[in-house]
């Protein structure tokens, strides 16, 4: 708990007599560590932007922000920190799944909850974390792939034509678990080729270099499933250099994008037709953040398992919804409209 003394001093004019008043108020902050993973994505850094934007002093936290670079030791180093300086709360957003199991339980054995956000961690115990805010991965894949399944059945395009490159994101990260499962399953019920699966590790400069390497290994690829914008966003540059081009005219030797994040730079790519497919995954996650950490603190109930809401968007209307194991998903046909009002 953070205390801080604001003294008020109140000055009035006149006769050269000061008058001073001074209050002192007591103001009680929650204290929240929060190990950012690191910054590689346009939605890594809208997430951070969230974070510090509704964890402020204002709203009653008082944030102590650790970047760790996508190095799950540096997050570990800055859990144990933040033990040692007896935050009220523990924030993570963990760059893979597993590992977390030792360093939670000091978590829990210093009595610090830990909310984790975005990608999950695989632990033993469930209890070792308080509550968990994020996307649903799998899901994500799945109305990924249902969409591109739609789009060959209506243009004609048979299963064993597509041929798909998949740049994955950081392995063992549940977004990329999730994404990759996706592919996979539909590839094996449908009969899609996948050519080639590379980690690219959401960055834009992996994702071009490895795209450049797969452009020349295979000179059949026709879809490009990109775990992340940022990739998506190098695997472009990379198929324009090549002297080919991004679009959905797959049988005119076009290669279709397909991509996640749809943040504005992924989102101004669809708009130009070079991303088909842009399944939204929504980084705002600090309001919710806020409130299940203030209810923790003061003992409220908060749901375990939030998942935020989430939308995707084409250059085609080709395709508007498309049926995925949950039930109906609709998929919205891009405007500049909502290109302006996105904030990252
Ligand atoms: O899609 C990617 C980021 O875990 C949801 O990580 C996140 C992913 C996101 O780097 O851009």
């Amino acid at each position: 708990m953070a205390l801080l003394l604001a003294g008020l001093l109140i000055l009035s004019s006149g006769c050269g007599k000061k008058e001073v008043e001074t209050t002192e108020e007591k103001q009680t902050f929650i204290t929240v560590g929060f190990s950012q993973l690191g910054a590689e994505s346009d939605w890594r850094v809208a997430n951070t932007e969230s974070m510090r934007g509704s964890l402020t002093r204002q709203a009653g936290f008082d944030l102590i922000f650790d970047d760790a670079q996508q190095k799950q030791d540096k997050q570990i180093m800055a859990i144990r920190k933040f033990i040692q300086q007896e935050v009220d709360c523990i924030l993570l957003a963990p760059v893979t799944e597993t590992g977390w199991d030792t360093v939670l339980q000091e978590a829990k054995d210093a009595e610090i909850p830990v909310v984790i956000v975005d990608r999950m961690v695989d632990v033993e115990d469930t209890n070792l974390y308080t509550a968990w805010i994020g996307s649903d991965f799998s899901k994500e894949g799945e109305v990924a792939c249902e969409w591109l399944n739609e789009f060959a059945i209506r243009n004609d395009i048979a299963p064993e034509e597509l041929r798909i490159v998949d740049l994955q994101g950081t392995l063992g990260a549940t977004a990329q678990i999730g994404r990759t499962s996706g592919l996979e399953k539909a590839a094996a019920k449908y009969g899609w080729t996948i050519l080639d699966m590379v980690p690219a590790d959401y960055t834009q400069a992996k994702g071009k270099e490895v795209m450049q390497r797969l452009l020349s290994e295979h000179e059949d690829i026709n879809v490009v499933y990109a775990e992340n914008d940022n990739e998506a966003i190098g695997a472009i540059e990379a198929i324009e250099e090549s002297g080919r081009t991004a679009g959905t005219d797959i049988k005119n030797g076009e290669i279709l994008v397909i991509s996640f994040d749809a943040a504005k730079s992924g989102l101004t790519k669809v708009m130009e037709g070079k991303i088909a497919l842009d399944v939204e995954c929504n980084p705002l996650q600090g309001p919710e953040a806020g409130k299940i950490i203030k209810a923790v603190y003061n003992g409220n109930e908060f749901n375990k398992y939030t998942y935020v809401n989430e939308n995707a968007f084409s250059c085609t209307d080709i395709v508007k919804s498309v049926s995925y194991k949950d039930g109906e998903y609709n998929i919205t046909k891009l405007t500049q409209e909502i290109i302006n009002r996105r904030e990252y």
